[in-house]
């Protein structure tokens, strides 16, 4: 059997999600903005007892950039998509393993002995927007050891691609260093995902660390907006954030950086350090960064938007491993976006439609 083309990296989550009629409730009780992806604090502790003992919720497969692993492997024939991170012995990773076996994706976990438990997210739902609360748990156990054992050392040499989870970087950074220097050595294409505003916020350290091997940047335009406060870029605007991140000190200067904001129901922007160069794929007629339109969903059509953009991040990556264009795979990165805004959580259309 060929291995793994794509190899991905971040927080496994179980994903406990409340309804919109009961998500506002939860919102006020708590103190959270309705569209944000935080760190649980001690006084968010009790909202995962609380929100399971007061209200029905529905619990999805979960974790950004397992999301996106899903969706890579959903334009890819199965197993093309391995997804490493750190779970416990128990039964949310149970269900986190059955949800990738389905869908293809080979889960390479390292495994925490009981009592450590699986990571959750609360995700509270209200109108289209959706607030994250996060207790890793596990996930920000991982051991950079892990790499090295034999069979996901096997994995990473053998993959093209690499996705790591921005969230990762608030305790995983020396392993996704490890992973991103060795493959921007090898001419190997590394994807970074910038999470949340919190990421560069607080993380912008890591985030900046990190960069420098970061082939392919994605982001929304909240957290454009947080990286040009963190760093002093008073009030740019999404398309400035993008060309100055595109432009960031790169270790791999023979490939150009290409860095995608996307803005909701908005305008995809794309910003390239070498617009000419294949892998940019853009024409020198192109404005840079570029502007890809996106067909607005009826309001009626959005069910809950968690997971959209990871959805959209996967589609793209799977894309590109696929050998689609950066134009093309754009496109199937908007379609697994709204995909998945038309389904409970970050979940795709079983059985597949054509992307
Ligand atoms: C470190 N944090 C806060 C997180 C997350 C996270 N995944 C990794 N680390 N907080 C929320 N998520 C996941 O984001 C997805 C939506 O983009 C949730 O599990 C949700 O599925």
């Amino acid at each position: 059997m060929s291995s793994p083309v794509v190899v991905c990296i971040g927080n496994p989550l179980l994903d406990i999600q409340v309804s919109p009629q009961d998500g506002p409730k939860y919102l006020e009780k708590y103190g959270l903005k309705s569209n944000d992806a935080i760190l649980a604090e001690d006084k968010h502790m009790p909202i995962y007892e609380d929100i399971v003992a007061n209200s029905q919720v529905t619990y999805v497969a979960g974790g950004a950039a397992q999301n996106a692993a899903r969706a890579a492997s959903y334009v890819l024939p199965a197993k093309s998509v391995a997804y490493i991170g750190s779970v416990g012995d128990d039964d949310l990773k149970e269900t986190l393993q059955k949800v990738n076996e389905t869908e293809g994706v080979v889960s390479a976990y390292e495994v925490q002995a009981a009592p450590t438990k699986t990571g959750a997210c609360a995700v509270i739902l209200s109108n289209h927007d959706r607030s994250l609360v996060t207790t890793l748990r596990a996930a920000e156990m991982f051991h950079k050891e892990h790499l090295a054992k034999p069979e996901v050392a096997a994995l990473i040499n053998g993959a093209k691609y690499f996705y790591i989870g921005g969230f990762f970087l608030t305790h995983g950074i020396e392993s996704a260093l490890e992973i991103a220097k060795a493959a921007s050595s090898r001419g190997k294409t590394v994807v970074l995902n910038l999470s949340a505003p919190f990421i560069a916020q607080f993380f912008k350290v890591q985030l900046e660390e990190l960069l420098p091997h970061v082939d392919i940047l994605i982001g929304n335009e909240s957290e454009a907006a947080a990286y040009a406060e963190a760093a002093g870029l008073v009030d740019a605007a999404p398309a400035q954030v993008a060309s100055t991140l595109a432009v960031f000190s790169k270790s791999n200067a023979s490939r150009p950086r290409v860095v995608i904001i996307t803005q909701g129901a908005d305008s995809t922007l794309v910003a390239s350090s070498s617009p000419s160069s294949s892998a940019a794929n853009l024409s020198p007629s192109d404005p840079n960064p570029k502007v890809y339109p996106v067909s607005k969903l009826a309001d009626d059509q959005i069910i809950d938007t968690n997971g959209a953009g990871d959805m959209f991040a996967g589609g793209l990556l799977g894309a590109l491993a696929q050998g689609k264009t950066l134009n093309e795979a754009i496109e199937v990165g908007h379609k697994l976006g709204q995909m998945c805004c038309g389904q409970i959580g970050p979940k795709l259309q079983f059985p597949k439609v054509d992307v």
